[in-house]
């Protein structure tokens, strides 16, 4: 098929699996054309430009020109048109839009020029959900761009739960979650790394967020001063970077133990820094599914989590990892207590999160339900 994909193209989780998923599908023979404002992160991040696959992948860049006369720039607009240039002179079969607002709007005014000739599959990922949430008076256009997509896919069994629920959208949408390329997440020797970062043979606690409010980061900073107060000797790695990350590191000073905390800020290259790993830290307090948990699980780092959303639908509680109520700090350090001072159930633990990840989400797994998609939107 002939597929354009929008997302965006930042360090987000909907970018990296709508990026991998691109990849995916051009390896297994389709044309993708991602129609996006930048170039997507993880195509030039772990994008392998000597792949053949990489022939089958366009880039069309939307472009935003200022006009002195409208005061913000119109990108809904602009990515409207540019999906009509592509999908006209590509020919494209369909456009896959991630998220309802804005990119299925979008992606539905331009098939509403092409006169119909083009199928819109919507992905949602929560944040699309969550933002009518927080602005009500999107929901009955979040509405429209679901209810009139051809078919819509959701990242969790929660959110389509929350989304048919919470707003009574009346569609049909298929639950399909976030998968891995194992190739990229599966353990790795990163002794060199560990010795680097815990000379002392300290444990190591890692946490990969865009340090937004809903990660509660603080949440894991105040366990792991719990966990370093009993004696146990531990170092927490934070990647990623984001509006908290301010708040997050003063919280550390504050609370005396900067000198075991260590924030990277963004990281391209996870494996080597999740495989040094021995826990996964995500408190979330919203989270649709929680890819950083499963690309840790798949290079065997335990997850400890909060109980929201899709979280327990990728992490077992007991058996890959622990699930602790959102919020309670006290049962965050416990639990992760347990995976730091118990070394069989650490290794049951590391041994049965590859196997949940590698047995439920590889891309080989996954990215055959999105074609499926994709074929019932051509036969409607
Ligand atoms: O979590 C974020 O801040 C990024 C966000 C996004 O919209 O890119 O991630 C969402 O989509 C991911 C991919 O489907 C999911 O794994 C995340 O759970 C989801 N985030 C939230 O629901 C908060």
């Amino acid at each position: 098929m002939n597929i354009g994909i929008t997302c965006y193209p930042t360090y987000g989780g909907s970018g990296v699996v709508a990026t991998e998923l691109g990849k995916s599908l051009a390896q297994r023979g389709h044309k993708v054309h991602f129609i996006t404002y930048a170039l997507p992160m993880r195509l030039t991040a772990i994008g392998r430009a000597a792949d053949s696959y990489i022939d089958n992948i366009f880039y069309h860049e939307v472009e935003m020109s200022t006009y002195p006369l409208f005061e913000f720039p119109l990108y809904s607009m602009a990515l409207a048109s540019k999906m009509v240039e592509v999908a006209r002179y590509e020919k494209l079969d369909l456009l896959h839009a991630h998220y309802a607002i804005p990119h299925a709007t979008s992606a539905l005014l331009a098939k509403q020029i092409l006169q119909g000739k083009l199928k819109i599959v919507t992905t949602l990922h929560g944040t699309d959900i969550t933002l009518v949430g927080q602005e009500p008076s999107f929901e009955p256009l979040m509405k429209f761009s679901i209810e009139s997509s051809d078919v819509v896919t959701s990242v969790s069994e929660f959110l389509k739960r929350e989304t048919i629920d919470k707003y009574g959208v009346e569609k049909d949408i298929i639950a399909i979650p976030n998968f891995i390329d194992t190739d990229v997440f599966r353990p790795v020797d990163a002794r060199n790394l560990r010795r680097l970062l815990a000379p002392g043979e300290e444990k190591i606690l890692v946490h990969v967020s865009n340090f937004r409010a809903v990660k509660r980061v603080a949440d894991a900073i105040r366990a792991f001063k719990i966990i370093l107060d009993t004696g146990i000797k531990a170092k927490f790695i934070l990647v990623g970077d984001g509006p908290d990350r301010g708040e997050c590191e003063a919280l550390a000073r504050e609370l005396g133990i900067w000198q075991q905390t260590r924030f990277l800020g963004k990281q391209a290259e996870l494996s080597s820094i999740l495989s040094m790993s021995d826990v996964f830290l995500i408190p979330s307090g919203n989270e649709s599914f929680g890819l950083s948990a499963l690309e840790a699980m798949a290079c065997g780092v335990p997850v400890v989590s909060s109980d929201i959303g899709g979280l327990p639908e990728v992490n077992v509680d007991g058996k890959t990892g622990f699930i602790v109520k959102m919020g309670d700090v006290d049962a965050l350090a416990k639990k992760t207590l347990l995976l730091l001072t118990d070394a069989a159930l650490h290794e049951r633990m590391s041994k049965a999160a590859i196997a949940h990840a590698t047995g439920n989400f590889t891309k080989e797994q996954i990215v055959p339900y999105y074609e499926n998609a994709y074929e019932k939107a051509m036969s409607m």
